[in-house]
């Protein structure tokens, strides 16, 4: 493989796609050198086939709004890959969502994952609507106009959407319900479903529990520990909640959250009371962190600015992709952040990620650290194929299971001889060489 070569080939077919490019420049340029030492992926072409989606489902979504106006939306499903198991991924509604974003999202989903031991293949979905300022009603008239055109592409066996920005607890009830209508059928179809209708405990806050635990092994590499860190996170959606709760819990002082209006700076920390409010703050629609400093004082909001720029020990991206740039990076790495650990989809830029690797401040990519969220969905897919539910306890035992053997293959295939762990290059391999040897083995289809 010649990653110039393949990139140009890419880019010709896709012109324009930035964030997807991205990624597939990631992957392939930390992977290129294992992978030439494997002929036979050359000879089964691997990377050319991985690159690209399996197919990609458009469609349109039409739907009435509160005053009776008629809408038109985009939705979107792309599987990618199921090489390993049935096509797994969320689905985004938001603004600026286009088939780059989501092409972006379900190559990232593939490698993920793989990385979490299950039989899940990759795939994302989604649409451009935008949920600001939507009453519930029209959530609910969206999400089922949406689910009209997707369930013919998706099943329990196939594919198995669940959510991501936008897409919560209520929107897959919403979803569900309509699919159970016109499909006929009480399956595990989504995840993330209410505990009433077949959802998992810990489901909510997995992707930040998880991202905590593979938080804490990281810290292990360097003899460390999270009670007393000092964290700077950054969103205030599920994601946000489920790692401010963890880590809090563990005795560490997160001091930010973030919106896109700016972000709050609380250097007391969270505690329970101000976790609970970023739930209310998330259901009021709105888009805004701001309320957070009128109700609890003691802490400031910053308009239009981002909490890399204060001094803490620990960075946690929790918002979106790009989310953190080379200049973000470098204002940490001046103020001496001791690990990155990115919870959203590729929330770091190339040359963010270029600044902590050069600067040996261990980073762990989004693909290993949020992979929890994904391995929760699948702990949900097992239950409902027994139809047995286990309880919080044996959920959170596996969800920290994995996470530890995610750490321990991104160890395995991205040590440097000087001890330093790249965490990005041992994701990328170890994720990737699954996929890739599945593929070989099931020949070419
Ligand atoms: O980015 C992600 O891994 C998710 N949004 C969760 C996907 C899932 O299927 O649970």
């Amino acid at each position: 493989m010649k990653v110039d070569v393949l990139m140009a080939d890419l880019e010709r077919r896709h012109p324009g796609e930035k964030e997807y490019l991205q990624a597939v420049r990631e992957v392939l340029t930390t992977v290129e050198e294992t992978y030439n030492m494997h002929p036979e992926l050359e000879a089964n072409k691997i990377a050319e086939r991985i690159v690209e989606p399996d197919r990609i489902f458009t469609f349109k979504v039409v739907w009435e709004d509160d005053n009776g106006k008629i809408q038109v939306n985009t939705g979107y499903r792309i599987q990618f890959n199921n090489a390993i198991g049935p096509y797994k991924g969320g689905l985004r509604f938001h603004s600026s969502v286009n088939p780059s974003i989501l092409k972006f999202l379900g190559f990232e989903q593939i490698f993920k994952n793989a990385l979490t031991t299950l039989p899940m293949g990759g795939a994302k979905g989604g649409s451009d609507f935008n949920p600001r300022g939507k009453s519930d009603r029209e959530i609910m008239r969206f999400c089922q106009a949406f689910m009209t055109e997707l369930w013919r592409y998706i099943g329990p066996e196939t594919d198995v959407p669940a959510g991501d920005i936008g897409v919560g607890g209520r929107e897959i009830g919403y979803l569900y319900g309509m699919y159970r209508k016109l499909a006929q059928e009480n399956t595990g179809v989504l995840t993330g479903k209410g505990m009433t209708y077949g959802g998992s405990l810990i489901r909510p806050e997995a992707t930040g529990y998880g991202a905590v635990y593979f938080l804490q092994n990281m810290l292990k590499e360097l003899n460390d520990d999270i009670k007393g860190k000092t964290i700077a996170i950054s969103g205030f959606g599920n994601v946000a909640w489920g790692a401010a709760s963890k880590a809090t819990e563990l005795g560490a002082k997160v001091v930010t959250i973030s919106g896109p209006d700016g972000y709050i700076h609380d250097p007391e920390g969270l505690n329970k009371e101000k976790i609970a409010y970023m739930l209310e703050l998330r259901a009021s629609n709105n888009d805004v962190v701001e309320p957070y400093a009128e109700k609890f004082p003691g802490s400031t909001f910053h308009a239009g600015r981002k909490p890399w720029e204060l001094k803490v020990d620990i960075a946690m991206p929790c918002a979106t992709q790009n989310e953190l740039n080379g200049e973000d990076a470098a204002m940490l790495v001046a103020n001496n952040v001791q690990i990155v650990a990115e919870v959203s989809n590729m929330g770091c830029t190339p040359e963010a990620i270029e600044t902590f690797i050069n600067a040996k401040i261990p980073y762990g990519p989004g693909k290993a650290v949020n992979a929890g969220g994904v391995a929760t969905s699948g702990l949900e897919m097992s239950q409902n194929s027994m139809k047995y539910n286990w309880t919080a306890q044996e959920v959170d035992q596996r969800l920290h299971y994995i996470m530890d053997s995610i750490h321990e293959v991104c160890k395995a295939h991205g040590k440097c001889s000087d001890g330093y762990i790249n965490y990005m290059k041992g994701a990328n391999i170890a994720g990737f060489m699954k996929v890739a040897r599945a593929m070989v083995e099931q020949g070419i289809v």
